[in-house]
């Protein structure tokens, strides 16, 4: 419900101007551009105009201090409006505005945080109240008084995470968080499924636990008075649901359908201003880059204590995650940790149960719980991310736009492979090597033992950028000392010999198939070198290809996981990287669909056993 208040009329005809004024600009950056969304701005004039000339606490000066308020732009094709906002604001001239999209400017078509006063890259409709309840919670930790601003278009209310994100902020009482819904009544190639039906989406609000107001979003006076009303709301998440016109205030594209995503030529835009007034000429641009020099990255952090292992324990890694955590936690105070209601899996619950206040219940919601990450790694924490791995996948663009966003956050995937067995191939993950491969930047451990899980997680604390930490089902047996040290790119050579036949790599659950089969094999009175690649990415081709040499370049990859993408491509793409190949390969990996069955029973059935792996070093000789 709108609620009355006692605004004064300069500053509701103040906010009105900055409102006219930014809708200009959005029209006039998109005409110089030729491309770009200006209707989709000009619906948002008067709620992005309020938000940062009325409610913000915000220093032009230093955008993105965390003692500021925040604001996300969900609906990232608007990004010219928000140009405009900061550039009105002060954060850089009206004239860098004017270089949007270009390839010498940071003003990019979708925002990333290289623009002042970002957090997070937007453009993949959805994720932005995700990345704003990672934010508030991240506010909230610091006991700050920082509020955080999310614009959401109403096409963009169809995604499924936006309700991920709603019942999560709503679950939590994030009242430090206003989600600002633009409901203009068009989408992209149509109307959208409820048009300008407000009371559908108040209801969809409501029943999240947000305090829910439904605004004319073109009246200044209510936008006011809405921000002041969700202001003052203690104990839940408020939405502002404004009823809006695509292309407001230009009388020939307001409210049209095929406009959306489409520039005004240069006698339109004359058009247009003649409607809304126009603004003092833009000087050109000089050239002067405003791009954020330092993004946040993990902060550093004194040594944990040592790994505690009994030499002939059996620990599966996925659980040497969660000690690792409880111990990193009093050297590192910023870990935050999320799970999708798989900690007694995944065992982040053992870091739960001890630092109950700095790990969040992300049931089962992966994409919220992957972009909440972005919003907490935004304001300096470092957020460790856990599911089964297999379910990442449904986080994949979420994870795609982390790495646009310039984001460090740790990634836990557990249960991983064949070797889950009885559950199946529903729950077995054996894409996500490929998968996390492919994004820019990104760092992949897939530990073996206890120790080493522990010293990779401690690694990915420190790690900018994404890291992915594969771990798996079965207790296996500590191979490494407490002391050993796993530097980045790296691997560790477990069997070494003069007469080695050839080099076996393998990594998790394949490298104790390995050394069982090393020992098989010396019973036969053949050497073979062995290799854990507990690092997946990067790789240190050179290294590898070292090793390789000495054993007549024969190699041999094993891995749980399909062939494409996963682990013998890595080391055959570092190789080639390094300048050479392998004399003769053998890639031993999952192919055709798996079952459920017993994890030795599928391991030697789908062909990366103890014994797969003999056969495969008489098949390529000496
Ligand atoms: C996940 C995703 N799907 C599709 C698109 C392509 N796209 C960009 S804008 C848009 C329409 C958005 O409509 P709405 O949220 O109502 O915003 P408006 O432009 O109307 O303000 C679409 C489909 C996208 N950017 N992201």
């Amino acid at each position: 419900m709108a609620v009355t208040s006692t605004i004064s009329t300069s500053t509701i005809d103040t906010v009105k101007e900055k409102a006219r004024r930014l809708g200009v600009y959005s029209m006039m950056s998109t005409t110089a551009a030729g491309s770009g969304h200006p209707t989709s701005c000009l619906s948002a004039a008067q709620l992005v105009a309020g938000v940062f000339f009325y409610a913000m606490k915000f220093d032009p000066k230093n955008p993105n201090s965390p003692d500021g308020d925040r604001f996300v732009l969900s609906k990232g094709h608007a990004a010219p409006l928000l140009y405009a906002a900061l550039a009105e604001a002060g954060v850089f001239p009206l004239s860098r505005m004017m270089t949007l999209r270009q390839f010498s400017s940071e003003m990019e078509g979708h925002p990333t945080p290289l623009v002042p006063g970002v957090d997070a890259a937007t453009g993949s409709l959805g994720q932005g109240l995700s990345v704003g309840a990672g934010l508030a919670i991240g506010a909230k930790l610091d006991g700050s008084s920082t509020r955080v601003y999310v614009l959401l278009g109403d096409g963009e209310l169809a995604e499924g995470q936006v309700w991920e994100a709603a019942a999560f902020s709503g679950h939590y009482k994030l009242d430090n968080l206003t989600a600002i819904a633009d409901i203009n009544r068009l989408g992209q190639s149509e109307p959208t499924m409820y048009q300008h039906d407000m009371e559908i989406y108040r209801r969809k609000f409501d029943s999240e636990g947000f305090d829910v107001q439904v605004i004319d979003g073109h009246d200044v006076a209510a936008v006011l008075a809405a921000l002041d009303h969700a202001k003052s709301t203690k104990g839940r998440p408020q939405a502002i649901v404004a009823c809006t016109i695509k292309g407001h205030g230009v009388s020939f594209i307001a409210d049209k359908e095929h406009w959306h995503g489409k520039p005004l030529s240069k006698d339109e835009l004359a058009r247009a201003l003649q409607e809304t007034g126009t603004v003092a000429p833009i000087p050109p641009d000089d050239g002067k880059s405003y791009a954020r020099k330092s993004l946040p990255k993990p902060p550093d952090f004194p040594p944990p204590a040592a790994p505690d292992y009994k030499a002939d324990a059996k620990v599966a890694t996925r659980e040497a995650y969660g000690y690792a955590l409880k111990r990193l936690a009093p050297v590192n105070p910023h870990i935050v940790a999320i799970s999708g209601d798989v900690k007694n899996s995944t065992f982040s619950e053992i870091f739960g149960d001890a630092y109950p206040d700095r790990f969040y219940q992300g049931y089962i919601a992966e994409q919220n719980m992957v972009s909440a990450g972005v919003g907490l790694a935004a304001r300096g924490r470092v957020p460790f991310l856990d599911t089964f791995a297999c379910f990442l996948s449904r986080a994949y663009d979420q994870v795609r736009m982390t790495a646009i966003s310039r984001a460090s956050i740790k990634l836990c995937g557990s249960h991983c492979g064949v070797s889950i067995g009885e559950d199946g191939p529903s729950q077995m993950a054996l894409e996500d090597l490929a998968m996390f491969r492919a994004v820019n930047g990104s760092i992949i451990f897939y530990p073996s033992d206890a120790v080493s899980t522990e010293r990779l997680t401690e690694a990915a604390a420190r790690a900018e950028g994404i890291t992915y930490i594969r771990t798996s089902r079965p207790k296996t047996p500590i191979i490494y000392s407490t002391d050993e040290k796993f530097p980045v790119p790296g691997f560790k050579v477990l069997r070494k010999s003069e007469k080695d036949r050839a080099t076996v790599i393998g990594a998790g659950i394949t490298l104790h198939e390995a050394l069982n089969a090393a020992d098989q094999l010396k019973e036969q009175g053949i050497a073979i070198r062995v290799i854990d690649l507990y690092c997946v990415k990067p790789i240190d081709g050179d290294a590898i290809a070292a090793e390789l040499k000495a054993t007549g370049g024969r190699l041999v990859t094993v891995e749980d996981h399909f062939e494409e993408g996963g682990i013998g491509e890595a080391v055959l793409s570092a190789l080639s990287d390094a300048g050479t190949a392998p004399s003769k390969v053998r890639r031993l990996a999952i192919h055709g669909m798996p079952h459920s069955g017993k994890p030795e029973e599928l391991i030697d059935a789908f062909g990366i056993s103890a014994r797969h792996i003999v056969d495969a070093v008489a098949a390529i000789g000496s």
